[in-house]
């Protein structure tokens, strides 16, 4: 579906459309539209300043990472080492495949120049001189139409030797994937772009003091770095005048589910759901809200309580859930939370990596039980064996999947026991699939 930046019902004074304002123009993907907009302005006022004061400028600005953690962007980079005589390297992750996370993508499709103007910035800050991009290999058209914009900025100067009469030489790579949810892990991604099966390694060291190749290495995510020109363009003030003091700027959040008009919705940090459902027509018609997730299936479930949380990083942490990747899955009165979970479940068992074994193992089991339950063969221990092993992967495995994995458990235990228990007394499954759309 065509990615969505609109909005109605006199929601637009919320609406801040930076990343997604020239999604809709005619060939948005090309340079020539790209430079009609203040294209590259942002990459020629940083290449002016010297690479300290840029790191220093991002970090005024408060940027604060999109890929699901919230770390400052201007901290991570300021973590390179300089004056090392290694080679330093700056990698986006653009592996996007959290469960209801669909901004990365949309973003490169329709205006790839915005990241590739990130790279140059980001690469003249950490003072690197290669760069990679690590993209999901199944989305083929958003490659062919990365691959065709990089050619575009090497042919006008934008990559290649001395970008702009700057003085950086910069070669960038993009690098396909082969579909592994757990390439998005850092570490692992890095495995992977160096050509090993991608698993996750052990942290210390960061990417920052060895990364690539055992060189320093920012890892960024694509909106992260995308982020960045409009902030050397506009101005950190500028930035800083939307979202929270804590988490300022703007971001897209991607809508999904049963909801009037699904999409992506680029707004302050710190909206709520209710002002995001406001915009986009609402749970579909007559149905009401009953479980969402604010930061994709990663993130703790949230109900219809937490309409009203500030959808930033601080305020979502604070109300027992995590924002992440801003992936707000809504589903209906119609949808089984069992069948909800199990779905999920049986995708981080799927995509576990099988390095610890909490996860593994711990993963696998879970599956067993959701699927007993929802088929009716479930017994009332069961959800005390589910709540023991989700909270013995919790905390106990190797990287943030193990983590992800458990959440969805924990969270629904705690909200919907009583489904679950209905399930076991009911011998099967009370909802109806046919009403909820999502099981097609
Ligand atoms: C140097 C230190 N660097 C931390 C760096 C670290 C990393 C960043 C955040 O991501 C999130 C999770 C889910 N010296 C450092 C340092 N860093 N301390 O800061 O690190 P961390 O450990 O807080 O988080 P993480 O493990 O990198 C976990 C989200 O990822 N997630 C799913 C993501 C999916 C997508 C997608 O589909 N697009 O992004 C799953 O868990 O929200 O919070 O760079 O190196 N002392
Ligand atoms: Fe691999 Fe899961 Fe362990 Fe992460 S938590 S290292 S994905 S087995």
């Amino acid at each position: 579906p065509r990615p969505q930046s609109g909005a109605g019902d006199g929601a637009e004074k919320l609406l801040a459309p930076v990343l997604s304002a020239h999604w809709d123009d005619p060939r948005s993907w090309t340079l020539e539209t790209y430079l009609r907009h203040d294209g590259y302005a942002g990459a020629r006022k940083a290449l002016a300043m010297p690479p300290d004061e840029v790191i220093a400028y991002i970090k005024d600005a408060g940027l604060r990472g999109r890929g699901g953690a919230g770390f400052p962007t201007g901290m991570k980079w300021q973590f390179i080492p300089q004056g090392d005589g290694k080679p330093h390297y700056l990698v986006v992750n653009a592996d996007e495949s959290e469960p209801g996370a669909c901004k990365d993508i949309p973003l490169l499709f329709a205006s790839p120049h915005t990241l590739i103007e990130g790279i140059v910035i980001a690469c003249h800050a950490i003072r690197s001189e290669r760069a990679f991009v690590y993209l999901r290999g199944e989305v083929v058209p958003v490659l062919r139409r990365l691959h065709e914009a990089v050619r575009e900025a090497y042919a006008a100067g934008y990559l290649g030797k001395n970008v702009l009469g700057s003085g950086l030489d910069l070669e960038l790579t993009v690098h396909a994937g082969a579909g592994a949810y757990i390439c998005g892990e850092e570490t692992a991604l890095l495995d992977s772009l160096e050509g090993r099966r991608g698993q996750p390694r052990l942290r210390p060291p960061f990417p920052a003091v060895a990364g690539l190749y055992a060189c320093p290495t920012v890892v960024n995510n694509v909106e992260s770095i995308a982020s960045v020109p409009a902030i050397l363009h506009r101005g950190k003030e500028w930035f800083r005048s939307m979202g929270t003091e804590k988490c300022p700027g703007f971001t897209l959040y991607s809508l999904s589910g049963h909801v009037a008009r699904p999409g992506q919705y680029e707004a302050p940090m710190g909206i709520t759901l209710r002002q995001l459902l406001d915009m986009s027509g609402g749970i579909r018609p007559g149905h009401r809200l009953k479980f969402w997730t604010p930061g994709g299936s990663s993130s703790p479930m949230f109900t219809d309580e937490h309409l009203d949380v500030p959808l930033d990083f601080d305020s979502v942490a604070a109300a027992g859930s995590l924002l992440g990747t801003k992936s707000l899955q809504c589903f209906d009165e119609t949808t089984c939370v069992v069948r909800a979970v199990t779905r999920w479940t049986e995708f981080y068992a799927h995509e576990s990596c099988g390095k610890c074994t909490p996860c593994r193992e711990g993963t696998y089991w879970l599956v067993q039980l959701l699927r007993d339950i929802e088929d009716g063969k479930g017994q009332r221990a069961d959800l005390d064996k589910l709540a023991d092993i989700a909270d013995n992967i919790n905390g106990k495995s190797f990287c943030a999947l193990g983590d992800g994995a458990a959440a969805p458990i924990l969270s629904s235990l705690q909200y919907f026991r009583a489904e679950y228990e209905r399930h076991i007394t009911g011998r099967g499954c009370p909802f109806d699939p046919a009403a909820s759309t999502l099981w097609a």
